[in-house]
C-alpha cells in the first residue's frame, strides 16, 4: 500500500477501485444519503465528474427510507439490484424497514454503510476527526439487518474491492434473489493501491447462480394429475413478477382449466379478464377441487379461517418451496418442487400440449362455462358495489377506485399500499398486463411514495400511480418522496385515502376482543386527527400539484388535472375524504 499524499501519480484510493467495481458489475444507480463516512466517495465521485469518468448515477434521498424503496421498485421491474448508500449505523436503522420489505419481496439490493473510523490519533488519512465518529461506531453493526440480508460483509481492503462488489452482486441476484450489506470502512476507502493491485472479478466467471425447471418426469407428472383432476385450482401471489409466468399462466388455465386465485397479491399475476380468474379468495374454490397449486405465494390464506378439503392433492412449485425464512410457515402440501416458475410454466405447458385429449378438452369447455358465469356475476356486483358514489365528506372506496380506473392507462403502474381499502384497489383497478401493479411483500409500512419514484425511473414512460392510506402517507417520509420527485424529474401521482386513522389497527383488537372494552367504548386509540391534516400541501411543499376532494361529484375532474400535470412533469397528491373510521 501506498500514502496518497505520497507523490505517486500512479495510483488510485480504494473508493476509486470500488466505484469502478459497481459500474463493471452494471449498478447504474446509487440512492444516496450521506455522511462523514463518504468523504473519499464523495471526492471521487466529484474527481470522476471532472475527469469524464463513468460512475453509477447519484440519486440523493433525504431520507433512507425513499433511498431504499425506490431500489427495490427499480429492481422489481428491471430485474437489476442497484446499491443504496447511507451513513453508519444511524443511516442503516433508517434503512432497515426497507430491508424488511425487500427480502420479504426477494429483491436484490446492495445496501452499504460507511463505518466510522477506527484510528483515533491521525494515524491514516481518514483517522476520526470529529464527535460523531466516537459514538458512530456500535459492536456488530450489521446485526441491525442480518435478519434482513442473504449476506454481509465489511470491506477489507481496497485491493479486493472489485472482487467484494462482484460477490455481493452475484449473491444478491442468486435465486432466491435478495438484498445484502456491505460496509465500508472510512480508512479503508482511503487507502491508495497502485491499478495493476486491483483486478477485475468477471460476471462470466463470478456470476449469480439460478434455479430452473424440474425434470421432465415430474413436469410430466404434474400435468397428467391437472388432466386428470376434476376441477383443479391454484393460488398465487407474486407470479407476476414475471411477464413470461404472468402470460404462460394465463394460457396453462385456458388450457387446463384451471381457476386461479390470487391471495395477498404484491403482484398482479393473472389478466383480470381471463374468464378463469377468479379473484382473491381461494378459500371459495376449496370445496369442488380435487387438486391444488401453489405456485409462487408465501401465504396461500389464513389457516384459522380457511381450511381446503381433506381430499385435495396440493402441488407447490417455488423458488424457495421451503421458505427458508420463515421459523413457522403451516401449509401441508403433497409434491414440493423448488423452480423458476415462469420457466418451469412454459415447460409444464410444452408437456400439457402434448398430453391433452379430446376427451380432456371437452370436460375443460365444460369447466369453462360455468367459469365464464361465475367470472360475469363477478364483474356485475362489482360494478354494483361500485355504482353509489357516496356522500360528500364520504365519497365511496370502491367509486374512487373504478373512476380512475376509467381515467389511466392499460400500461399505467398502480402501487398498492391501501391498507384495508386493498380490496377496492385490487377489485377496481383492473390491471390486465403483467407487471402493472405491485405492493411489498413485507409488512413495514411507507414503502409506496419510494417505490412509485423507483417503478417511475425504471419506466418514464408509464404514469405511476401511488394508492395509499391516511397512515401509510405519514409512514412514507413525504417530504422526501416529493423532494425527490421534483429533483429527479418523477412526477408520480398519490392517492391518498382518508380514513381518519388505521382502519386497521381498529380491525385488529375487533378480531381478538370482539366485545371488549375497546370495543363497547369505541376507543382504539387509532384516530389520526388534528384541526389541520393538509396531506396534499406536503406534497404542494415540493412542487406537487395539489387537490382534496370531499364530494364525490369533484372526483373525476380533480383526477383528471393530476394526471394533466403528472403528464407535464409535475407531482400530484389528491387526498380523498372516504368514510371515517370513526363516527
Ligand atoms: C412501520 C409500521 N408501523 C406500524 C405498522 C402497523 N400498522 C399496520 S396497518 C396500520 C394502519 C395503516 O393506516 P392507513 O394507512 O391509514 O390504512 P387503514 O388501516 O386506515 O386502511 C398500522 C399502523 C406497520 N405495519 N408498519
Ligand atoms: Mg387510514
Amino acid at each position: 500500500m501506498t500514502h496518497p499524499s505520497e507523490p505517486h501519480t500512479s495510483t488510485e484510493s480504494s473508493a476509486h477501485f470500488f466505484l469502478e467495481g459497481l459500474v463493471e458489475a452494471g449498478i447504474e444507480y446509487l440512492f444516496c444519503n450521506l455522511g462523514t463516512d463518504h468523504a473519499t466517495l464523495i471526492e471521487e465521485l466529484a474527481r470522476a465528474k471532472a475527469l469524464g469518468r463513468k460512475t453509477p448515477t447519484i440519486i440523493t434521498c433525504p431520507h433512507e427510507n425513499v433511498a431504499i424503496h425506490m431500489a427495490g421498485a427499480y429492481a422489481a421491474l428491471t430485474g437489476k439490484g442497484q446499491g443504496v448508500l447511507v451513513h453508519v449505523d444511524a443511516g442503516t436503522a433508517n434503512a432497515v424497514m426497507g430491508m424488511h420489505n425487500l427480502m420479504r419481496s426477494r429483491v436484490p439490493v446492495l445496501l452499504m454503510a460507511g463505518r466510522s473510523p477506527h484510528t483515533v490519533h491521525g494515524e491514516l488519512v481518514g483517522s476520526r476527526d470529529n464527535y460523531v465518529h466516537f459514538v458512530q461506531d456500535p459492536f456488530d453493526m450489521a446485526s441491525l439487518v442480518r435478519p434482513y440480508t442473504k449476506w454481509e460483509y465489511s470491506l477489507p481492503s481496497g485491493v479486493v474491492a472489485k472482487e467484494v462488489v462482484r460477490r455481493a452482486h452475484s449473491v444478491m441476484h442468486s435465486d432466491p434473489q435478495g438484498p445484502v450489506y456491505l460496509t465500508l470502512p472510512r480508512e479503508t476507502l482511503a487507502e491508495a493501491w497502485e491499478p495493476q493491485q486491483v483486478q477485475s472479478f468477471s460476471a462470466e466467471g463470478y456470476g449469480p447462480v439460478h434455479v430452473g425447471s424440474s425434470s421432465l418426469a415430474q413436469l410430466k407428472a404434474v400435468a397428467l394429475q391437472l388432466i386428470q383432476a376434476q376441477d383443479p385450482m391454484l393460488v398465487t401471489s407474486y407470479l407476476g413478477r414475471s411477464a413470461t409466468a404472468f402470460n404462460a399462466l394465463g394460457e396453462l388455465a385456458e388450457l387446463l382449466g384451471i381457476r386461479v386465485y390470487e391471495y395477498s397479491s404484491t403482484h398482479n399475476c393473472i389478466s383480470r379478464e381471463n374468464v378463469w380468474f377468479s379473484g382473491f379468495d381461494p378459500s371459495r374454490g376449496f370445496g369442488q377441487t380435487d387438486v391444488g397449486m401453489l405456485l409462487d405465494t408465501d401465504v396461500p390464506w389464513l389457516p384459522k379461517y380457511s381450511k381446503p378439503e381433506s381430499h385435495t392433492q396440493w402441488i407447490h412449485v417455488d423458488i424457495d418451496p421451503i421458505k427458508k425464512d420463515f421459523p413457522l410457515w403451516g401449509f401441508a402440501t403433497h409434491t414440493r418442487i423448488q423452480a423458476n416458475t415462469a420457466t418451469w410454466l412454459l415447460d409444464l405447458l410444452e408437456v400439457a400440449k402434448g398430453l391433452v385429449t379430446p376427451e380432456h378438452q371437452a370436460r375443460v369447455a365444460k369447466r369453462r362455462e360455468q367459469a365464464v358465469s361465475l367470472h360475469t356475476q363477478r364483474a356485475q356486483k362489482l360494478k354494483g358495489e361500485a355504482s353509489e358514489a357516496g356522500q360528500v365528506g364520504a365519497i365511496n372506496p370502491s367509486f374512487l377506485c373504478q373512476t380512475l380506473n376509467a381515467l389511466i392507462g392499460e400500461d399505467d403502474i398502480v402501487v398498492n399500499e391501501a391498507i384495508r381499502h386493498s380490496p377496492n384497489v385490487m377489485n377496481h383497478l383492473v390491471r390486465n398486463r403483467p407487471q402493472t401493479l405491485f405492493a411489498s411483500a413485507g409488512g413495514g409500512l411507507g414503502y409506496s411514495g419510494g417505490m412509485a419514484l423507483g417503478f417511475k425511473l425504471a419506466n418514464p414512460k408509464a404514469r405511476v400511480i401511488q394508492m395509499v392510506g391516511d397512515g401509510g402517507f405519514h409512514f412514507s417520509t413525504p417530504s422526501s418522496v416529493y423532494a425527490v420527485a421534483q429533483a429527479q424529474k418523477l412526477p408520480i401521482f398519490t392517492v391518498v385515502i382518508d380514513n381518519g386513522g388505521w382502519q386497521a389497527v381498529k380491525e385488529a383488537t375487533l378480531r381478538v376482543h370482539p366485545d371488549g372494552y375497546a370495543a363497547k367504548t369505541q376507543e382504539f386509540n387509532a384516530r389520526l386527527s388534528g384541526e389541520k391534516r393538509n396531506f396534499e400541501m406536503v406534497g404542494q411543499a415540493f412542487g406537487a400539484h395539489a387537490e382534496r376532494v370531499d364530494d364525490p361529484a369533484q372526483l373525476a375532474p380533480a383526477i383528471k388535472r393530476c394526471l394533466a400535470a403528472v403528464d407535464q412533469g409535475q407531482a400530484a397528491v389528491m387526498v380523498v375524504q372516504v368514510p371515517k373510521l370513526y363516527n
